[in-house]
């Protein structure tokens, strides 16, 4: 096939977020007041048993009866005379979690065969794979993955066929700078990072499949990528344009949006400048309908889905032909078509608006203007189109000289140059109605140019002000029967569609749909991603497409990471695999030397995940069938549009082709609410030092902050103000984590301190999965304290030398009422709540479901088996073990998950009030069907309805079922009696 270079303008109208945003640093774990406690508490001079007590005391606010408590405080205090000091913890965790990741990783307990049984439902849950960075693992990144385990293995446990994978979205810009800055391979930077995610995930106990693991950087992964850009350029999805891109003339080199700050390089602080370059552009435009029409039927966040319809764009309207005139007034051959989305203002047209780079100015505008114009263009370039499309930026432009025909209403009309307009947007040209659009209106102001008002509000009243009128309404002051069109009264959506009309007949224009949405552009000039599988012949620059069978075209070696200078890629220094020969004509060529951007890997890697080491094919058909779609995808909000929108884009190539079965890649996409940094206090000084009261100034900005430490903080009210001087208010705020702020806890602090299960408990326990929440070093306390008590329930207290006993402590009795009562709300919860994603409200049931426990002297086999499988989802380490020690040998990991009966579900005790001569008196529990007799004798017994009755003659009794008790005494005889 033969691609040409084609001169085409598109360009992205945003810039490409960061796509991975994950870069925070590894700084060493904060201690805060809480933790340093922990380190006392750990401290070998604390003994085992006073910690206990601590702990057993402090669950108050689970609320215990102190005297249902297996080991009464007492004998705790007893023990802590005895025992010398030994135990550094509330449960063994550290022993648990190796022992349980050694035996995950030897059993291959979480792989997914190849050929699973199909018959069997599947499950699909995956993560938003992660951008291995030097900085390794963030406690962000635990939020959704622990999130995704836990429904993973809660599947797998109702008899779903799971496929729970990760992998390493490996290319990109850090590795690569990070190159420049030492020399190192970005292979090798690459590896180590994965290794180290790799490890971290792994402490963390999550139940991926890792024989799937892939990275978007081995050859065997990027064949398929270059495979499915073979197949966007066979069908014209895939073309060559010259585009404005960022270059940096004093680095020599094109930079990356994000390389680009307020119009100066990143690195160096160095100007700038837009420069059209050949690029690789993707026809995501072609597909604009679909993507925008098949959102409707996704389970997806609805605020996701209006960003991606907002960056889609569709919008109605028309284009219509301006004529340009010549010096003399006369109408040349020349036309300027606009875009336009309000047809019934043309009438309001008093001068139009070209965008500086638009590819006719040359040769309209006027000798005269030329220079000015040539300058603006010059001006223009250097600025992003964010910039320029700012509401609030003083509108610039320039008068082309030149004059062109409103073809409605005959006048001529100023052709004027602004930036304002984008050469990417619709034609790159606007028709400018200044009295209905307020930039329009802006503009003329400053540059006086006529407004004239066409439009007025439904209620006919007086528009003409020092603003826009940008609404609907009545149309006036617009009809020429010269050119035989009258609009005048017809509503804002009549008029359009007849000046529509009136332009398709008379040959000056049509209906047109526009999108905001650009082609992607697809290259970027960069050594670390996938080369782009095409070569050019030297003699003819005929592009040319590697053949298939000779993929993966595998990126060379190179020492040498620095720009050329020229603006040519890295890869241009490859000098050997530059040059090639095209194998069907035997002729010199060369490769292409730029690569593909990073977002290309992250497009299809959840097909791969499906079939990993298929070596013949992307995904093996009856695989693909099986496990598609995804069923829940989770990750950051950060991805809502472009790589959504992306692999979308590219799995409705891969439908329209049959690689893929389905028409959307991700039936449910969940986002995880980011962790904001733990609360911060300031208070402020003013210039002598004293301390000023947070809400004493409007204007906080002018005296100088201070970090104030917990220990020196007192809640008052809603407020926060200094222990030492409550005058004085503080202000309190979560950041979000930063290596400059100082705030980032790294998950391998809190894994060493308190365990991974306690890690997983917390990011689930702070608060709803898709919340913003705050970290708290406390909350960690808590939860782990909690798996603390489950654990000493089940197991029992640490024996004198601060070992755990072997086994459980769990009995063989039947379980009573009460007892499969609290389980079964446990389960019919703890159920529901993973089913709804509310991972926060499933714990609380559990930490119910343990405060219940502690107050009953047995605790039957049957109840807390079915306990701890409810909890092997959240924490599996403890799980595993406790399961093993109730005497299973095998993994908990494929067990039936319990299931709720509703016979224990329904509530068959009620309160029954009592009253005495009809006074109530107090209240007892009774059995729904309770009978009169049964009532009564629960009543006596009762300590304090007792004292009333005791020995005193009932004369009768008013019994209503379900609702009162009423005993009548007897007073005559008691009389009686007393004289007797
Ligand atoms: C005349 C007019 C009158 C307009 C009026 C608006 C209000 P959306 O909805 O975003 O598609 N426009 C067209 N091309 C442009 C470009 N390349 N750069 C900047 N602005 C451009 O917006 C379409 C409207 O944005 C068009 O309708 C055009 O201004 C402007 F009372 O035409 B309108």
């Amino acid at each position: 096939m033969n691609i040409t270079h084609t001169k085409l303008q598109p360009f992205p109208l945003s810039p490409p977020l960061n796509h991975h945003a994950f870069l925070f640093s590894r700084k060493s774990f904060p201690l805060s007041r809480k933790l340093k406690h922990a380190h006392v508490k750990n401290s070998p001079s604390f003994t085992s048993s006073l910690y206990r007590k601590r702990t057993l005391l402090s669950y108050g606010c689970f609320g215990i009866s102190r005297s249902g408590i297996r080991s009464s405080i007492s004998e705790v205090v007893e023990e802590e005379k005895q025992k010398p000091a030994l135990v550094k913890r509330a449960y063994p965790f550290d022993e648990i979690e190796h022992k349980w990741q050694r035996y995950w990783e030897e059993n291959r307990t979480f792989r997914t065969p190849d050929d699973v049984d199909t018959s069997k439902p599947k499950y699909y849950v995956l993560d938003m794979f992660p951008y291995p960075s030097g900085a390794g693992l963030h406690v962000g990144h635990p939020l959704g993955y622990t999130a995704t385990d836990i429904l993973a293995r809660f599947k797998r446990m109702q008899g779903y066929n799971v496929l729970h994978p990760m992998g390493w979205d490996a290319f990109g810009l850090p590795a690569e700078q990070y190159a420049i800055e030492t020399g190192t391979h970005p292979k090798l930077t690459t590896l180590r990072n994965i290794n180290r995610f790799r490890s971290q995930l792994k402490s963390l106990g999550f139940s991926y499949d890792w024989d799937r693991e892939i990275s978007t950087t081995e050859p065997e992964y990027y064949k398929w990528t270059q495979w499915i850009f073979l197949q966007l350029l066979k069908r014209g999805l895939a073309y060559q344009a010259e585009v404005p891109v960022n270059w940096c003339p004093a680095l020599g080199t094109v930079l990356a949006n994000e390389e680009v700050v307020d119009g100066v390089s990143e690195r160096g602080g160095h100007p700038v400048i837009r420069k059209p370059m050949r690029q690789w552009m993707l026809k995501i435009t072609a597909y604009a309908d679909r993507l925008l029409e098949d959102l409707d039927e996704l389970d997806w966040p609805e605020s996701i889905k209006e960003m991606q319809r907002n960056w889609i764009g569709r919008s109605e309207g028309a284009e219509v032909e301006f004529c340009v005139l010549d010096s003399d007034g006369m109408e040349t051959d020349k036309k300027i078509t606009v875009y336009t989305t309000r047809p019934d203002t043309i009438f309001g047209a008093t001068y139009l608006v070209v965008a500086p780079e638009y590819t006719l100015l040359s040769s309209i505008v006027s000798t005269k203007q030329r220079e000015s114009v040539e300058e603006y263009q010059e001006i223009a370039s250097r600025k992003s189109d964010l910039e320029r499309t700012e509401l609030q930026k003083e509108k610039t432009g320039v008068f082309s000289g030149c004059y062109a025909k409103n073809p409605t209403s005959g006048e001529p009309i100023p052709i004027w140059v602004a930036d304002y307009v984008l050469g990417s947007y619709g034609t790159g040209a606007i028709m400018a109605v200044p009295a209905h659009d307020a930039r329009d209106h802006e503009f003329a102001s400053k540059f006086d140019i006529p407004i004239k008002w066409v439009v007025t509000p439904n209620n006919g009243s007086c528009i003409e002000s020092v603003k826009a009128y940008s609404g609907e309404g009545v149309i006036i002051n617009s009809s020429n029967m010269n050119v035989g069109l009258d609009i005048n009264g017809l509503s804002s959506k009549e008029a359009a569609f007849k000046v529509i009309e009136w332009a398709e007949k008379n040959g000056k224009g049509k209906k047109k749909v526009n999108y905001k949405l650009r082609d992607w552009l697809f290259a970027r000039q960069r050594y670390w991603g996938e080369p782009i599988p095409v070569i050019f012949l030297e003699d003819s620059g005929e592009g040319i497409p590697v053949l298939e069978t000779e993929l993966p075209l595998t990126l060379p070696e190179l020492d040498d990471f620095t720009p050329t200078g020229t603006g040519e890629p890295p890869l241009f220094k490859a000098d050997s695999w530059v040059k090639t020969i095209d194998p069907s004509s035997g002729k010199p060529a060369t490769r292409e030397t730029n690569t593909m951007p990073q977002w290309a890997g992250s497009c299809w890697y959840y097909l791969r995940f499906m079939d990993p080491k298929n070596s013949s094919d992307l995904v093996d058909k009856a695989k693909e069938k099986y496990w598609s779609p995804v069923d829940v995808y989770v990750g950051g909000a950060e991805h809502a549009v472009l790589h959504l929108l992306y692999s979308r884009f590219w799995h409705k190539v891969l439908y329209d082709i049959g690689v893929v079965s389905t028409k959307e890649p991700f039936k449910c996409v969940i986002n995880q609410g980011i962790i904001l940094g733990e609360v911060q206090y300031t208070a402020y000084k003013d210039t002598d030092g004293n301390y000023i009261s947070a809400d004493s100034a409007d204007e906080l900005g002018e005296y100088l902050p201070e970090i104030i430490p917990e220990e020196r903080v007192l809640k008052s009210g809603e407020h926060f103000v200094l222990k030492d001087n409550p005058n004085i208010r503080l202000t309190a705020r979560a950041h979000k984590m930063s290596k400059s702020r100082g705030n980032v806890v790294n998950p391998d602090d809190v894994v060493s301190e308190y365990g991974a299960d306690s890690l997983r408990l917390y990011e689930m326990f702070m608060g709803p999965f898709r919340d913003s929440k705050t970290w708290n070093t406390s909350g960690i306390e808590g939860v782990h304290r909690f798996l603390g008590r489950t654990w000493r329930l089940i197991v029992g207290s640490p024996l004198h030398h601060g070992a755990f006993r072997d086994g459980t402590l769990v009995t063989d009795e039947e379980p009573t009422m009460e007892q499969l009562r609290a389980l079964h709300k446990c389960i019919a919860k703890v159920t529901e709540e993973i089913e709804g994603t509310r991972f926060n409200t499933g714990i609380s049931a559990m930490m119910e479901f343990i405060n219940a426990a502690y107050k009953w002297d047995k605790h039957p086999k049957a109840i807390i088996e079915a306990f701890v499988l409810l909890l092997s989802p959240y924490a599996p380490h403890m799980a595993e073990e406790l399961w093993s020690r109730l005497g299973h040998p095998d993994s908990i990991a494929y067990e039936a998950f319990p299931k709720a009966d509703a016979v224990y579900l329904k509530e068959s005790t009620i309160v029954l009030p009592v009253q005495i001569n009809g006074k109530t008196r107090g209240t007892i529990e009774v059995e729904k069907g309770c009978s009169e007799e049964d009532a009564f004798t629960l009543a006596s017994q009762d300590e304090k309805l007792s004292k009333y009755l005791d020995g005193k003659p009932i004369k009768k009794r008013i019994y209503v079922p379900g609702k009162i008790l009423n005993v009548i005494l007897d007073r005559q005889s008691a009389k009686a009696g007393s004289v007797q």
